[in-house]
Order: C-alpha cells, then sequence, then structure tokens
C-alpha cells in the first residue's frame, strides 16, 4: 500500500471551516484535540482529554439527544481500536445526524508512534499482512455508509459528506506520520463541560 500523503491539520481545518452552532464536535484524544483546536477552539468542541476509547459512544449519545444538530467525531484510530464496539452500537441506533472520522495514521502517534493493529504486519507467510481496516470493520457493524480516503482529490467529497451526509456516516482517512506542535484547548473537565453545555443548551 502506497504512503499516506493527506496532512491531518489542513485537512481537519478544512472540514471544520466555517463551522455553525448545528455542529457539535466530539475530538478524540492526543492529535486530533490539537488538530481541532489549531482549527479554532470553541465551545461546541468538546475534546475528550485522556477518555480513550470515549469520542463514538460520546457522539453517539448527544446526535441522540439533539437530533436537529449535527454531532462530527474526529479521533484517531488508536482510540477507534479501543472501542470497536459502539460501531456496533451506532449502527442499532442508526443516527441520522452522526458522523465519524478517523485519523488513520497507523501508530499511537500521542504516546511516541507505537504502531496500531492498522499498520500492515510483517509476521510470515500465513499472515495476509493486511493491518485492520477499520472502514470494513464499520461497515460489518451495519454502517451502511462508509468509505476510506486517500488522496487529496478525495477531500472536498469528505468534507461534504461529513458535515451533511445523511449519517450515519464512517469515514477512514489515511494521514502522514508528522511531528506537530501542541495547539492545546483548554485543560480543565469541568468548564470544557459547562461551557459546551452553556453554548447548547443555555445554561451549564
Ligand atoms: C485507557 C487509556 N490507555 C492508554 C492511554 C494513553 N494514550 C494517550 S493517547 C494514546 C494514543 C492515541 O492514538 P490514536 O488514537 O491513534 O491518536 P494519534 O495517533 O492521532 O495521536 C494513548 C495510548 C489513555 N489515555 N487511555
Amino acid at each position: 500500500m502506497t504512503k499516506a500523503t493527506l496532512q491531518r491539520r489542513p485537512l481537519v481545518k478544512q472540514i471544520l471551516a466555517n463551522a455553525d452552532d448545528n455542529l457539535l464536535v466530539i475530538g478524540g484524544l492526543g492529535s486530533s484535540n490539537w488538530d481541532i483546536t489549531e482549527a479554532g477552539d470553541r465551545p461546541l468542541n468538546m475534546p475528550m482529554w485522556g477518555g480513550m476509547g470515549a469520542p463514538v459512544g460520546m457522539g453517539l449519545g448527544l446526535a441522540l439527544a439533539q437530533p436537529s444538530r449535527r454531532v462530527l467525531v474526529i479521533t484517531g484510530d488508536g482510540d477507534m481500536l479501543m472501542s470497536l464496539g459502539s460501531l456496533a452500537t451506532v449502527a442499532t441506533q442508526q443516527p441520522d445526524n452522526l458522523a465519524i472520522c478517523v485519523l488513520d495514521n497507523e501508530k499511537f502517534g500521542e504516546t511516541g508512534n507505537q504502531a496500531t493493529h492498522t499498520s500492515p504486519r510483517n509476521n510470515g507467510p500465513t499472515d495476509s499482512g493486511a493491518g485492520t481496516d477499520l472502514a470494513m470493520v464499520a461497515r460489518g457493524c451495519g454502517i451502511a455508509d462508509t468509505g476510506t480516503v486517500r488522496e487529496a482529490s478525495q477531500v472536498a467529497q469528505l468534507v461534504k459528506d461529513l458535515r451533511a451526509a445523511k449519517g450515519p456516516i464512517f469515514r477512514l482517512v489515511k494521514v502522514m506520520v508528522e511531528k506537530l506542535e501542541f495547539v492545546m484547548p483548554p485543560q480543565d473537565g469541568a468548564h470544557l463541560k459547562d461551557r459546551f453545555r452553556q453554548a447548547l443548551l443555555g445554561h451549564p
């Protein structure tokens, strides 16, 4: 498989361009949060600081509770691998306002770029060598609209789909391994929760 060429920061900036109050964004811990914050910190972003495996479940709950809003989960492959079962639950619920975008760098980037299960392997002749395909996992869980994005030419459609296509949708985006500066959102979880609720509901 060819090496990934997409860069996560400009990609996320494009995905979140002109985000309005209709868009609720859940950020996966680590690199996805820094990407989302660089695109512009806003009260309707809910970054997971250390809550690995939590974003899709939280996105699902929010999508069901707020059916008139768009909910977008942007997270990493390591995080997604920790909560594969949540994809099956998304499929059973079929929220039409939920989009999930996994930025797959095939690494646990935040903790030092250890290979995740999506990395190709070399375990001998009986091993296919293919890493876990999270888009196929999502499809197998029962999410009908899934896809993988590798090329810049696919990005405009990706953005449209994530922002507006009928959910639930799942997109796997193969991104480069890069060393990027931290761009951190506020670190106080209670503050993040309160400002999110205030912006969404009008009270903390
Ligand atoms: C339950 C749990 N295990 C381990 C960690 C440590 N940890 C923080 S970030 C991270 C890697 C995240 O990898 P991925 O989701 O692929 O993100 P990226 O590569 O984009 O940083 C790990 C293992 C944690 N926060 N919680």
